[in-house]
């Protein structure tokens, strides 16, 4: 799955504070510098826009110390 500039949607539970956000739009940042991302801290929930295929972000994310969830955006 590639689609171009697709909104994808991940849980990471294990994103707990401002730091946790910091982190892993870096390590979005560094994988694609032109991704949007956007995070819902008390939903840990973080939606990417992005060229990058979805295991890409799952792999920079989890890189960064995190688990990631691939969430399905028909769910909310
Ligand atoms: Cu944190």
């Amino acid at each position: 799955m590639n689609t171009p500039e697709a909104m994808l949607e991940f849980r990471v539970e294990d994103m707990s504070c401002a730091h946790c956000v910091d982190s892993i739009t870096q390590a979005v940042k560094a994988a694609d510098p032109n991704a949007a991302v956007e995070i819902d801290l008390p939903a840990h929930i973080v939606r990417v826009e992005s060229e990058l295929a979805g295991e890409d972000i799952v792999a920079a994310i989890t890189e960064a110390g995190y688990t990631p969830v691939a969430a399905p955006p028909s769910a909310y």
